[in-house]
């Protein structure tokens, strides 16, 4: 099966949630605002149950409602792309009357240190194994810093993806200070002059700590070793988790600023709605989404693909 397919039949459940609720997606906009204003209303409740949030939702129904001469669908699927778009390019994108061709957003780190953080069993770990083989093939020098000492055999798990990808990881000590690999392997990037270092972190510490004040510790830290970075912060969330995931992004933004989020685990029964407040209240971009457990389940994010996977429009079959 395609990345795409796999990625449609995750959508499944929220596509058939906006299917069931609301019918005659395929009638004129015209017609529905003219015969079928329940069609409105009961789309509104799917939008609401698939985690679009009121806000978008609002939005989303007062596009549909100006799109008359496109069938419903359509003009469904234009407004939750642009949903999918930051703050300025959604306003560009209306002044423009809507480029269908929205683009991907950019996957080129500003600098050289990327730090991954996220609670645990989101996907950090295999995250970072799938952006070294992505950046990899793409021809950058890459390596790892296996900052999550807290869990054990974290290090270890990282260590065998770098062996097979034939990525230099920087290792601590289970159970010694996260910081330390932190700064060991930015210091060690700089030196080496490699062009990306991918900063795993812990999801969860032991009581005393706080995990929030252990990662601004982090980050603080790769600054003393490197004084622009981290570039950039990518935060790992699982779709599965839906509104809980929001609510952990939210906190994560205020101990860390957030220059992206990565969505793992749209393969699985995702909650595919939940992207759209991720994109709307965060302000951050998605930069990747996680499809599988490979090293190449990871792709760029792009908005008017993810949309028509949701409704399964235009999936090569392979
Ligand atoms: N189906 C699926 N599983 C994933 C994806 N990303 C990660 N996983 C799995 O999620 C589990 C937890 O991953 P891990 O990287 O250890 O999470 P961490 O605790 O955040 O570092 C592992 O079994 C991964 O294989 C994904 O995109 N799709
Ligand atoms: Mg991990």
């Amino acid at each position: 099966m395609s990345w795409l397919e796999r990625l449609r039949d995750g959508l499944s459940k929220t596509r058939k949630q906006i299917n069931d609720t609301a019918g005659f997606l395929g009638s004129d906009v015209r017609d529905v605002l003219t015969n079928r204003l329940d069609t409105i209303e009961d789309l509104e409740y799917a939008l609401i149950a698939a985690d679009v949030g009121r806000a978008a939702t609002e939005e989303i129904l007062d596009d549909i409602r100006r799109a008359e001469g496109k069938n419903l669908q359509d003009a469904l699927m234009d407004a939750l792309t642009l949903q999918l778009e930051p703050d300025a390019k959604r306003a560009e994108f209306r002044k423009l009357g809507f480029s269908p061709d929205a683009r991907r957003s950019s996957v080129d780190p500003r600098g050289h240190v990327v730090m991954v953080i996220g609670v645990n069993g989101v996907g950090k770990t295999t995250t970072i194994a799938k952006l070294g083989q992505y950046y990899v093939d793409r021809g950058k020098s890459v390596m790892f810093a296996a900052g999550d000492t807290f869990r054990a055999a974290a290090g270890t798990q990282l260590g065998v993806w770098g062996e097979r990808l034939g990525i230099p990881v920087v290792q601590g000590v289970d159970g010694g200070d996260p910081a330390a690999v932190a700064f060991d392997g930015a210091a060690a990037r700089a030196a080496r002059g490699t062009d990306l270092l991918f900063v795993d972190t812990a999801g969860r510490l032991h009581n005393k700590h706080n995990l929030m004040e252990e990662l601004k510790k982090v980050r603080r830290v790769i600054e003393k070793a490197d004084p622009n970075e981290p570039a950039e912060v990518w935060l790992v969330l699982d779709a599965v988790t839906g509104q809980n995931g929001l609510q952990q992004a939210k906190k994560f933004h205020e101990a860390t600023p957030l220059t992206g989020v990565i969505v793992t685990k749209l393969d699985g029964t995702a909650k595919g709605g939940i992207l759209v407040p991720i994109v709307r209240e965060l302000g951050v971009p998605i930069k990747f989404i996680g499809v599988g457990e490979q090293p190449g389940d990871l792709q760029p994010f792009d908005s008017r693909e993810f949309v028509r996977a949701l409704f399964d429009v235009n999936i090569p079959r392979e």
